[in-house]
């Protein structure tokens, strides 16, 4: 790197003082408003009482009263506002958060528009099971008190239609009242598993109506019981006795907490059973892959690959898919509370998998009802190894295994979450030991939502001590790339590595399968997928934004040093984006899974 690069200049500037708390930002000077004067300030005042720290937004007149009432009513706290540049990523950056913490912020988008930009990261939290409060907003829906044309076009009769088919639950309240039951029945739902997004409009004519007389008060917390997820003992017992029984047993640990004595239980259990366990990318890591047991990260592996005889499901994905392999010689327990959301439109909830013993529970309650039954310990004797990775022999050309393995280096012993990796990426790369050292993908297969998930991530571990690293393919981070502008405006710590092969790569993959069934020129495979041409200075594009941009980074040499500056930079509280230009490829076992000439 040059000594004259900005980034570094930047970097050099930033004094501790200067990393503001994120909760000190955009304080609005005092309004004298103390008791709720208008339908919004009910809504403003319900969104406190949930304890609901922030809300993610793109501005819109349908929710001027909403607006209001935060900034002027509640003084901009709890929740407080986070402009972002586009709802996609405001509703993004509530689902990164959700990966983290396990709960709910709140996003607020602008009337039918706003909500048809959320669309794609409402299908991603939805797939990924994650808790999101959405508010939005319409009307009048009385039609006299429409303001001419804008209001007309602004206004749907049934606006919660465009996402209810991928939404736990919507409503649109039409009284201040209603609107405050609205959003406790909203946080209940989105909260208790399965957990998913919910989406509440508020008419503007309910926001902006004066108070005829004060609600009543109500006690919150009555109104979100916590609701019972255990597996009948009876079940329990079953269960264990199977396992007891089995001789290679398997556990699937899929979509489980991100808590550490949740995590603790199911070391325990694998260990009490002698259990090897599987994990999934897609989600957030369930295990510790240092650990003896861990038996890999599975794309689609069946099972009977390892002879087991008993497979254990922890709310699998797609247990039936993985299982496709042959099922017949083991028994399968599945845990699972997914069949809550099942809907006729969103076939995302897999095949139907076989199944000889159902319990319809949580997998972080059932596991250590599990160890308890089968009179183990709830201890894991599981010792962390934190070997250092063996350098390896890479190749001249810098490649995402190098980049890893850079990244690796840089990184050294912090604690570090990846919030994001590409769909290239190993599982061998990267030694996951805590429950937050990886949070999972995007959930519904949308490229753009890497950097959203990552600045919400960032946000839940701004404080924490553990540093995000979202990894993105250029395709994501270029779709979704005004997300960073929110993490360096509100001042939220984050690095963002672009894997930068100067294509939407996955898809040359695809071109390439066609044109080899087709007896085709595969060498045409790049037409219309590559990103190059002119090529995209992708840390510009972060500096534009205020973030620190290094790179374009094309030696190995350079990587390290990069790197090296980058996580410096994060750490004195700045958003760093390191762009890698790798070849385009993906690890061998997947390039040929996706180029293979049959089905
Ligand atoms: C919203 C959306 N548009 C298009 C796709 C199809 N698609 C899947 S992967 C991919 C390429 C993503 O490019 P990049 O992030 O650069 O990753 P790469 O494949 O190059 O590793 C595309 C376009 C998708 N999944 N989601
Ligand atoms: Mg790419």
């Amino acid at each position: 790197m040059s000594p004259t690069n900005p980034a570094r200049a930047a970097t050099a500037r930033l004094s501790p003082a200067e990393q503001v708390a994120t909760g000190s930002l955009e304080r609005p000077i005092p309004s004298g408003a103390n008791a709720p004067g208008f339908g919004s300030d009910v809504v403003a005042e319900t969104l406190h009482a949930l304890d609901i720290p922030y809300i993610a937004l793109n501005p819109g007149a349908s929710y001027r009263g909403l607006h209001d009432s935060i900034v002027n009513f509640l003084g901009n706290q709890k929740p407080q506002m986070l402009l972002c540049l586009h709802e996609e990523a405001a509703v993004a950056i509530a689902h990164g958060y959700a990966k983290v913490t396990g709960r709910s912020m709140a996003a607020a988008v602008h009337s039918n528009v706003g909500l048809f930009h959320a669309t794609m990261a409402f299908f991603n939290a939805w797939c990924d099971r994650m808790p999101v409060i959405v508010l939005g907003a319409t009307g009048p829906v009385d039609a006299a008190k429409r303001r001419p044309w804008i209001d007309w076009i602004h206004t749907a009769r049934d606006q919660g239609a465009i996402v209810r088919n991928f939404t736990k639950w919507d409503d649109q309240p039409a009284s201040p009242a209603a609107a405050r039951e609205a959003l406790l029945r909203a946080y209940w739902l989105a909260n208790a598993a399965p957990r998913a997004p919910v989406y509440i409009n508020l008419d503007a004519e309910v926001q902006e109506s004066k108070l005829p007389e004060p609600l009543p008060p109500i006690d919150t917390a009555r109104f979100i019981p916590p609701v019972e997820t255990a597996a009948p003992p009876q079940l329990i017992r079953k269960a264990a006795e199977i396992l007891k029984g089995a001789k290679r047993p398997v556990i699937y640990a899929g979509r489980v907490s991100r808590d550490l004595n949740a995590w603790n239980a199911r070391i325990a259990l694998a260990e009490a059973l002698n259990a090897r366990v599987v994990t999934d990318l897609k989600i957030g890591c369930a295990f510790p892959t240092d650990h003896p047991l861990y038996a890999g990260a599975t794309r689609g592996v069946a099972p009977d690959s390892f002879e087991a005889d008993v497979v254990l499901s922890l709310d699998w994905v797609d247990l039936g898919g993985a299982l496709k392999g042959g099922t017949a010689s083991f028994k399968i327990i599945q845990v699972t509370l997914d069949q809550h959301l099942h809907n006729g439109w969103s076939m995302d909830y897999q095949a139907l998998p076989p199944v000889d013993l159902f319990l319809s529970a949580d997998p972080d309650v059932v596991v250590p009802a599990l160890l308890e039954a089968l009179g183990a310990s709830a201890k894991p004797r599981y010792v962390p190894s934190y070997k250092p990775a063996e350098p390896k022999q890479l190749g001249e050309e810098l490649t995402n295994e190098h980049l890893a393995y850079a990244l690796r280096h840089a990184v050294g012993d912090r604690e570090v979450c990846l919030t994001h990796l590409p769909l290239s990426w190993d599982a061998d790369w990267w030694t996951l030991r805590h429950p937050l050292d990886q949070i999972g993908g995007d959930g519904g297969g949308g490229v753009g939502g890497g950097p959203g998930m990552s600045v919400g991530a960032a946000l839940a571990l701004k404080g924490s001590g553990r540093l995000p690293i979202g990894i993105c393919g250029d395709g994501d981070y270029m779709m979704g790339v005004t997300a960073l502008w929110t993490a360096a405006h509100y001042r939220l710590p984050l690095l963002i590595v672009v894997a930068n092969n100067r294509s939407f790569f996955n898809d040359e993959l695809h071109q390439e399968r066609v044109a080899r069934i087709r007896n085709r020129p595969v060498e045409n495979r790049w037409i219309g997928q590559r990103i190059s041409d002119p090529d995209i200075d992708m840390a510009g594009v972060a500096r534009a934004q205020g973030a620190l941009g290094f790179g374009p980074i094309t030696k190995m040499a350079d990587l390290g040093p990069a790197f090296a500056e980058a996580i410096a930079a994060v750490e004195q509280g700045h958003v760093a984006v390191v762009d890698v230009r790798v070849k385009p490829g993906y690890t061998a076992a997947l390039t040929a899974a996706m180029t293979r000439k049959t089905e």
